[in-house]
């Protein structure tokens, strides 16, 4: 349920999200191939939302969308709501999914509220910067809050206990909608949550080593040499026809700027991060596809010494990536992103979530996965690229970003959770793990640390195949929900 950012070659437009919609229609590279799963499920139903819970003297309101399923509902049993994150609420998670497992054994309403801002929920007429001030954490924890508040009221259901779920993004928002509203919410499941806001997050790629290395110690060498031949070439213009062929450029490779080489590196790095991040994730429930293109599948075409040297290789996977996600041609121009990401309209080619997550991380979060580190497989995206694309984007300063960031931390308190009843699950090839918790914080704020799993592993619906111990994590989580709720 969480969205990376967009990723790769799939993320297209959104370089830079690197977070995972697990609720949501992930919205790598915002293809839109699996809309049509959107409306059918279940209906939508509509809640009227303030536009901004701070301001008292402002009484706009707007529609905000929830699903609502009560299908295993016993009378005096407690109520569940997914939080939506960043990305379309899919309604595909009403139907499927390990918290309606646990729902249907303890008689659990369930509600899923989309987050302000995405899919359709839609505060303002546009999303222009101006629009977006009303896009934070706060605004959507503070929408919670009144939701809860207004269904507990019209259902009759004040007097039940409220469990909150949520994976990636929307994992920190149940961990921190538990630890600001206590009197609302009796308990958290806050999945492969990074709860600890970071410009910098060198450490991502340093898990896609290791998650790399997992499958064959030599593949993520292989990975770094040939980004860093790709890298070389860059500066050698000659090169740039063969490049073009080589990774199926729409138009001819043009590099004029740093950030132009640095746009054109991280594409073809989202590849590899993307599917380390889903990694054998049950995903196809929520209408993902290329869920068989796994961390085996891209180790075994960068061994496969009959493609060429390790650049023909990593050239392979790129083409591998596109032929998979239908995608004809590359663009790989970062002013193409830019003017992309720039379109303030709900129509326009960002908006299916890149515009506002880009926007969170650059006034909320950072969470730059720079390949600032030496210990990760990339080379040419470090820091600064990142941090531009704010002022690039949203004319938001260097030093706006870090004071953003350190306020969020100071809100929140960062790893350091002052709460009780969260469970915060984790996995460790998910390079999100590295801002979650993955230890016990109390016995009251376990952490549950799976071996072997991608990111919100848990939260997928169970199959034969799954690891021992994430069926044994699942089993962890409904007995601590299990014994929160006689409490
Ligand atoms: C382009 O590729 C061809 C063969 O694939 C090679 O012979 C040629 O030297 C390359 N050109 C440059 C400028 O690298
Ligand atoms: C993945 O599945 C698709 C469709 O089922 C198939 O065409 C493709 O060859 C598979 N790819 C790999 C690498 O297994
Ligand atoms: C590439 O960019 C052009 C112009 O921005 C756009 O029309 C086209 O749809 C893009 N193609 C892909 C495959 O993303
Ligand atoms: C960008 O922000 C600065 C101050 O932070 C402001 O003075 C300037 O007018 C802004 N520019 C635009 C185009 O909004
Ligand atoms: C690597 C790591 O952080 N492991 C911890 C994860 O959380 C469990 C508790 O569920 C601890 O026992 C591990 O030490």
């Amino acid at each position: 349920m969480a969205s990376r950012r967009a990723g790769g070659l799939l993320r297209g437009v959104t370089s830079l999200l690197l977070f995972s919609v697990c609720v949501g229609v992930e919205f790598k590279g915002f293809r839109r191939f699996h809309e049509v799963e959107r409306r059918s499920v279940l209906e939508e139903q509509w809640f009227i939302q303030r536009l901004d819970h701070f301001n008292g003297a402002d009484t706009r309101v707007w529609k905000q969308r929830y699903f609502i399923n009560e299908a295993f509902y016993k009378p005096g049993g407690p109520v569940f709501l997914m939080i939506g994150g960043e990305g379309p609420a899919n309604p595909a998670w009403m139907k499927a999914g390990a918290w309606l497992t646990y729902a249907q054994k303890l008689g659990a309403l369930c509600l899923m509220l989309e987050h302000r801002f995405y899919g359709e929920s839609h505060p303002t007429a546009d999303l222009s910067t101006d629009n977006l001030r009303y896009l934070s954490s706060r605004q959507a924890l503070a929408d919670l809050a009144h939701f809860r508040s207004v269904m507990a009221e019209r259902r009759g259901l004040a007097d039940r206990k409220w469990v909150a779920f949520g994976g990636s993004y929307p994992g920190s928002l149940a961990a921190w909608f538990r630890l600001k509203y206590p009197h609302l919410v009796h308990a958290s499941v806050a999945t492969s949550a990074p709860v600890h806001a970071a410009v910098n997050f060198p450490e991502y790629l340093e898990v896609v080593w290791r998650s790399l290395a997992s499958e064959n110690s030599n593949c993520p060498v292989l990975v770094k040499k040939a980004s860093v031949t790709l890298a070389e070439r860059l500066k050698d213009p000659e090169t740039y026809d063969n490049i073009t062929k080589d990774f199926n450029l729409c138009s001819k490779l043009q590099i004029q700027t740093e950030m132009d080489a640095a746009y054109f590196l991280e594409t073809l790095a989202g590849n590899f991060m993307d599917v380390v991040q889903y990694n054998e994730d049950n995903r196809g429930f929520e209408g993902a596809t290329g869920t068989n293109i796994t961390i085996k599948v891209l180790c075994g075409v960068m061994a496969d010494t009959s493609l060429g040297d390790p650049y023909a290789r990593y050239a392979a996977v790129a083409r591998l990536m596109m032929d998979t996600f239908s995608i004809k041609c590359l663009n790989a121009s970062y002013e193409g992103y830019r003017r992309d990401m720039t379109d303030a309209s709900w129509s326009g080619p960002a908006a299916g979530g890149g515009r506002q997550w880009v926007y969170q991380t650059c006034t909320e979060f950072g969470f730059y996965q720079s390949t600032d580190s030496p210990n990760q497989p990339f080379t040419g995206f470090p820091l600064v690229y990142h941090v531009k694309q704010c002022a690039d984007l949203y004319n938001v300063s260097a030093e706006q970003l870090a004071e953003a960031v350190a306020q969020t931390n100071e809100f929140y308190g960062g790893y350091d959770i002052r709460s009780t009843r969260i469970v915060l699950p984790n996995g460790s090839i998910d390079p999100w793990h590295a801002l979650g918790v993955t230890w016990d914080i109390s016995p009251d704020l376990p952490a549950v640390f799976i071996q072997g799993t991608a990111h919100c592993a848990n939260m997928y619906p169970a199959r034969s195949e799954d690891l021992p111990q994430l069926a044994l994590a699942r089993d962890h989580i409904f007995l601590l929900l299990q014994r929160w709720l006689k409490q």
